[in-house]
């Protein structure tokens, strides 16, 4: 084994890519109540939590939400989110998603998810990977959500393993962030390739192993 005993995979954008699903059921809400609501805003979304995802759409608002507001708002976006999860099944995990977990599972690596989302254990469920993973940190077990580095902090725990010997997967600079400020290496994909504080920037999910083992 390498350098590594454990890795904690960020899940949306790394281990499936329930974005589009995001951006969908923003869309709709921001639309209902005439707010401008575009990709570009919805990158900025990406590892940051559902309600503070809320207050970033908001900014574009001519008006203040209570509280109470921004609860049913929140709460009509999880609904069509999980109607639109609902189409997902374990053709949405790639080949080489698979293969890579696969290869790093057989050589003795403890696995981990560390995800913003509070709909983590429905998505693994929905991807065929319900009981995979040794260890799940995710919105549920959380009071602060990525760039602080708890989500991550608690699956190395849950794994019984120093955040020295776990490596993090992300795609997202909140992400990156969040595994620097708690001391773990971390591989980006994606976006957060090009990041300074990312240790080793990937081209493809299958890079993982030239790095771990
Ligand atoms: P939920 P990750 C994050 O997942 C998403 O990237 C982010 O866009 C979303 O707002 C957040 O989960 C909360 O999701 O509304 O399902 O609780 O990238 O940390 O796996
Ligand atoms: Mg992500």
């Amino acid at each position: 084994m390498g350098k590594y005993q454990g890795v904690i995979f960020d899940l949306d954008g790394v281990i499936c890519f329930t974005d589009k699903y995001h951006y969908q059921a923003w869309k709709q809400v921001a639309d209902d109540i005439g707010v401008y609501f575009d990709e570009q805003i919805n990158n900025r979304l990406r590892g940051v939590s559902r309600m503070e995802s809320l207050d970033i759409i908001l900014e574009k608002s001519s008006r203040a939400y209570t509280a109470e507001e921004k609860e049913e708002l929140a709460r009509r976006k999880n609904d069509l989110y999980r109607s639109l999860l609902s189409n997902m099944s374990p053709a949405d995990l790639t080949q080489e998603v698979r293969q890579t977990l696969e290869a790093l599972r057989a050589a003795g690596l403890a696995l981990a998810i560390g995800s913003s989302s509070k709909n983590t254990r429905y998505i693994l469920e929905r991807l065929g990977l319900k009981d995979f993973f040794d260890a799940v940190s995710d919105g549920t077990n959380i009071q602060r959500s990525k760039p602080d580095p708890q989500v991550f902090t608690m699956a190395a725990e849950f794994l019984g393993l120093p955040a020295s010997q776990c490596l993090v997967v992300e795609d997202a600079e909140a992400g990156i962030r969040a595994a620097s400020a708690g001391g773990f290496d971390s591989a980006g994909l994606g976006e957060a390739s090009a990041f300074a504080l990312t240790t080793y920037p990937m081209k493809r999910f299958g890079d993982l192993q030239a790095i771990c083992l």
